[in-house]
């Protein structure tokens, strides 16, 4: 199973059986027998096995769609989904039988997480459950083919990965708009598709009784859904001071680069100039906004070229560390299976992602490497859920994911914060420590990365919660979406924009229908794990500077909350971990503490805010 997914179960047999008794109290007149427990773990029981083994066929399915993209390998790979779509609406509703049965604990809770497995449940009627996986494989097989023709038709061809390496690398104002806008043509044709999945799933969603499709996303966490909702809130509002000083920054820099006509002193920074696609992560334009006092003193990206480490050596070190954290090596299988490199002749999802094919141990990757700094933590990002899904392995099927899905997102990225100066020179990537007067620099860096993400982290969400309530009606979609762009990043769109474009449906998530806020708890919980596992290392010192590398235990604390899978509420993982029941951007702050001192002295005279 994918990590990010849409999973399910079928369960006639037992349905069937339920039905029937139903069908004879009917016949006689006597109301429905009242359901028992043992009726309830029975179906629990066959709902697991006929998931797991449909869940196997999906997952294979969709690992060969997204590693060969062809008109064929879509129609499987939906064919698949759709089976797993019916037959998990089909148990979600027939679970509903034990809604008013008092049940222990783990029953009460599996029922719950099979009627949440879905992220796009379908409708009942199998035409439209037929309609709405075809769409969904065919959005997000048109975003791994996605390309364009910069210079015309009969021009060269780019990639989003090669778009991606240009945004990254040049600082030509011309050349980053043609690549901004070369890939932001790739989605308009989505539009149409994305309208009716957004109907198609939202009716499913208020079938399983839930307000819209928005809610039951929102359900998954523990809480009322709105209560959900008011905690993200807190948490943005908790760092947005520090997401806004460093804007500031950056603007002033960029500012100072570009122009004040394409970059305005009090204004919104234009999107194509951040480094990124989405301008959801600043770390490729660190030297623009680093500090002059405070340089970090390598660069990861020369160093990982210089020594000649190819893709699947970057793996390996990432391995190397989960390993010497106390965790058993990956199986054969994981290298021979996993896709690390962009092939040459066919087209693939490379947007990185998971994967546990068996629940068991068929653990694998699927990512288009590059040789950069990005890519080496993404990598350990990636490793993160593989280790996750294998210590969760031994537990019942509905309990093999993490706490909440933020849980996992921040697993992988906590491990990669202890990245540190120390470790690099422990690998013999650097020869020296710098001293404490690059650490602005380092936390510069991280910042542009971390802090950078959050806002960006919140917004998709943001948008897809009021499309699926239908506050944001179809023919608003991309202007909702770039006021959601302004207000949270404050970035605006390089050029007009209008309704013939759909730039949400350039962002892989979106025709993935892949949940996002899971990406902003992630920002936050990865800091509340990084300090909570340097505590349990006995690390003293600034948490930039702590790595917990070959510390076994800080890893067997990590293993033991790993290992709980989502048999608890995620409050209860949290405390085990970190010995605190609540999201908290405290760590998140703390870390980032020089570098607002800092930005605020930098950002003294200059408007804050856009
Ligand atoms: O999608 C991802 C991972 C796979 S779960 C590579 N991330 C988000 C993104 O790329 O937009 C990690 C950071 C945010
Ligand atoms: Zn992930």
């Amino acid at each position: 199973m994918r990590t990010s997914f849409l999973f399910s179960l079928t369960a006639f047999i037992l349905c069937c059986s339920l039905f029937s008794q139903n069908a004879q109290a009917q016949r006689s007149k006597k109301p429905p027998a009242k359901p028992t427990v043992g009726e309830a773990r029975a179906f629990l029981d066959s709902a697991e096995k006929k998931l797991k083994n449909l869940w196997i066929k999906t997952s294979r399915a969709s690992w060969i769609q997204s590693n060969f993209i062809t008109d064929d390998t879509d129609a499987l790979a939906a064919d698949a989904q759709k089976e797993v779509t019916a037959a998990t609406v089909d148990f979600a509703k027939a679970a509903a039988r034990f809604n008013s049965l008092k049940l222990p604990y783990d029953l009460e809770r599996q029922l719950n997480l099979l009627k949440l497995s879905l992220s796009l449940p379908g409708p009942g009627n199998p035409a439209e459950q037929e309609e709405m996986t075809q769409i969904s494989v065919s959005l997000e097989s048109d975003y791994g083919k996605g390309k364009f023709f910069p210079d015309g038709p009969q021009g060269k061809v780019v990639d989003l990965n090669q778009a991606s390496r240009i945004l990254a690398t040049s600082r030509n104002a011309d050349t980053l708009l043609r690549m901004w806008k070369g890939w932001h043509s790739i989605s308009p044709p989505m539009r149409d598709r994305y309208t009716r999945l957004v109907e198609l799933s939202n009716k499913g969603a208020k079938e399983l009784g839930y307000r819209d499709l928005g809610a039951m996303w929102r359900s998954n966490y523990d809480l009322p859904p709105d209560q959900f909702a008011a905690e993200i809130e807190r948490l943005w509002q908790q760092v947005k001071p520090l997401y806004e000083a460093l804007h500031a920054h950056v603007r002033a820099s960029l500012t100072k680069h570009y122009g004040e006509s394409l970059v305005p002193k009090d204004g919104l920074i234009p999107a194509h100039l951040l480094g990124n696609m989405w301008a959801q992560q600043w770390n490729n334009i660190y030297e623009l906004v680093a500090p002059p006092s405070g340089d970090m003193g390598y660069d990861l990206t020369e160093i990982l070229k210089s020594k000649k480490i190819d893709e699947v050596e970057m793996v390996r070190i990432g391995e190397r560390f989960f390993v010497s954290l106390g965790f058993d090596p990956l199986p054969e299988t994981f290298w021979k299976r996993s896709l690390f490199k962009k092939p040459a002749d066919r087209d693939v999802v490379c947007h990185a992602s998971a994967w546990s094919i068996d629940f068991h141990d068929d653990l694998r990757i699927k990512m288009c490497i590059e040789i950069n700094d990005e890519d080496f933590s993404t990598i350990h990002h990636e490793l993160g859920h593989n280790f996750y899904q294998r210590a969760y392995n031994p537990l019942p099927l509905l309990y093999q994911g993490s706490a909440n899905d933020g849980f996992h997102e921040a697993l992988g990225d906590a491990v990669a914060l202890s990245i540190t100066p120390e470790y690099l020179q422990q690998l013999g990537f650097i020869q020296n420590v710098p001293d404490a007067s690059g650490d602005l620099g380092l936390l510069m860096k991280l910042a542009l990365d971390k802090v950078a993400f959050l806002p960006f982290g919140l917004l998709i969400d943001q948008w897809r919660w009021k499309v699926f309530s239908d506050e944001i009606k179809p023919s608003e979609y991309n202007t909702t979406w770039w006021q959601l762009r302004e207000k949270y990043q404050g970035v605006k769109a390089p050029v007009a924009r209008s309704e013939n474009d759909f730039d949400p449906g350039a962002k892989y998530h979106v025709p993935a229908s892949v949940p996002y806020t899971r990406y902003f708890l992630a920002a936050i919980l990865q800091f509340q794990f990084h300090r909570a596992l340097a505590r349990e290392a006995g690390i003293q010192g600034p948490l930039h500077r702590a790595s917990v590398y070959n510390n076994k235990k800080a890893g067997e604390k990590l293993r033991k909350m790993m290992a709980m899978g989502q048999s608890r509420s995620w409050p209860e993982a949290l405390e085990a971990l970190t010995g605190e029941k609540k999201l908290d951007a405290t760590a998140f702050l703390d870390y980032f503490a020089p570098l607002k001192k800092w930005l605020d002295e930098q950002n003294k005279g200059r408007k804050v805010g856009y």
